[in-house]
């Protein structure tokens, strides 16, 4: 794919942003899409802001289904926010069609767009300073897990196909570790074993499924601290973002993936492991939270296993970066060479401080079980 800036004046004019656009640059930390801030200045009025994304190639090979789950998505949660007398302007994301009318805009090159505006007074935090930070993020998690209970499932598109089967994720692990296209694996044999020695792991949460003790329900599956936008006034979570992998999944995946982000207090590529450590207050005021939001719909079993959800979802995390390391960083974006290594690092390290620290985490999910 070209850089996003060549086309982005071609994209720019392919929406009606209601008037002048006055600026577009890069915004955010995501690892995924080419994301941009379009500021626009309506006449006697205050600039008003809006999200415009190239989604990327790389991870979405069908933007056409991608859109329209995420149009069914946001006007479902709309839908249901009203119901519960919230304003979906600001609970909940709107797909801003292009001029043409279709549900995203493709470049000259191939580039798929979306545009969406930008949820104002709101803050997205990158790491969780305080447990009632990260509480407010829990909570926003388990309710849109409870939102979306109704929704028609089947009619969801796999995104990415097999996304958080982490036998599969295993198996391209190692295909590329086989491949060493780069030569990269002599540099990463510590974390290549660590894998190796965890392979029985990989499968606890689908042989869970498999024996139809965990149900299938409709999730988000990228539930990073960075995916909900908090309100600047309450510190409340109130904009669940990042719609593109909302598909069926175990609600593990969603509770694992914001421990394995938010519950600590490093930056996901930290280069110095001394500071990488899992904080298991977090954990606490994390799961207290998201059962809150979750409205107390979780069965038993569920609950039981969620700090598996915990280590599962590092575990395999850790392992994808590893796994686009040694094959060229094609689809987590890097700013530095070895960043993808540094990122897995990491989070073998809070796998490794969750073994440690297994009892207590099951202590504390034992509480909140019936
Ligand atoms: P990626 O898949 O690359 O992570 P995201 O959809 O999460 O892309 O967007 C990247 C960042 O852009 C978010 O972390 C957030 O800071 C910001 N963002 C996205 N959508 C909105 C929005 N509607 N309003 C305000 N900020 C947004
Ligand atoms: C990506 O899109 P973003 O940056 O919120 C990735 C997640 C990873 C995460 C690691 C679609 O999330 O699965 O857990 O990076 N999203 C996709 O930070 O692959
Ligand atoms: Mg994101």
């Amino acid at each position: 794919m070209v850089p996003a800036e060549q086309t982005l004046s071609e994209v720019l004019e392919a929406f009606d942003f209601g008037a002048p656009v006055v600026g577009a640059i890069r915004y955010g930390c995501g690892h995924i899409n080419d994301t941009f801030v379009v500021h626009t200045q309506p006449e006697n009025c205050c600039c008003r802001r809006f999200i415009l994304q190239r989604m990327s190639a790389a991870a979405f090979k069908h933007p056409d289904q991608l859109m329209e789950n995420i149009i069914g998505v946001t006007q479902f949660l709309g839908r249901e926010i009203e119901k519960h007398g919230g304003d979906r302007s600001r609970e909940a994301m709107e797909v801003v069609r292009p001029k043409s009318g279709a549900d995203f805009y493709t470049d000259s090159q191939g580039g798929a767009w979306r545009l969406y505006p930008f949820v104002e007074g709101t803050v997205c935090h990158q790491t969780a300073d305080t447990p009632e930070l990260f509480a407010a993020s829990g909570r926003a998690f388990g309710r849109f897990q409870q939102l979306l209970k109704d929704y028609p499932a089947d009619t969801l598109y796999e995104t990415i196909p097999r996304f958080h089967d982490t036998e599969d994720r295993l198996a391209k692990f190692k295909a590329a570790v086989a491949a060493d296209k780069l030569g990269r694996v002599k540099d990463c044999q510590p974390e290549i074993d660590f894998v190796l020695s965890r392979e029985a792991d990989c499968s606890v949460a689908l042989n869970a499924l498999r024996a139809g003790k965990l149900p299938l329900r409709v999730t988000h599956n990228d539930t990073k601290l960075n995916n909900v936008l908090m309100d600047e006034a309450t510190g409340e979570g109130i904009c669940i973002i990042d719609l593109d992998t909302v598909m069926p999944g175990l609600v593990l995946y969603d509770f694992g993936d914001s421990i394995r982000f938010g519950a600590n207090h490093s930056a996901e590529d930290e280069t110095d492991l001394s500071k990488v450590n899992l904080d298991v207050d977090l954990f606490a005021a994390y799961t207290a939270a998201f059962l809150e939001g979750t409205g107390g719909s979780l069965t038993d079993t569920e609950i039981e296993y969620l700090p598996w959800g915990a280590k599962l979802m590092t575990l395999e995390c850790g392992m994808r970066f590893l796994t686009d390391h040694l094959e060229g960083d094609t689809y987590f974006h890097i700013s530095r060479e070895g960043q993808n290594l540094d990122r897995c690092r990491t989070q073998f390290k809070l796998v490794a401080d969750m073994e440690a620290r297994w009892g207590e985490l099951e202590a504390i999910v034992n509480q909140y079980r019936k």
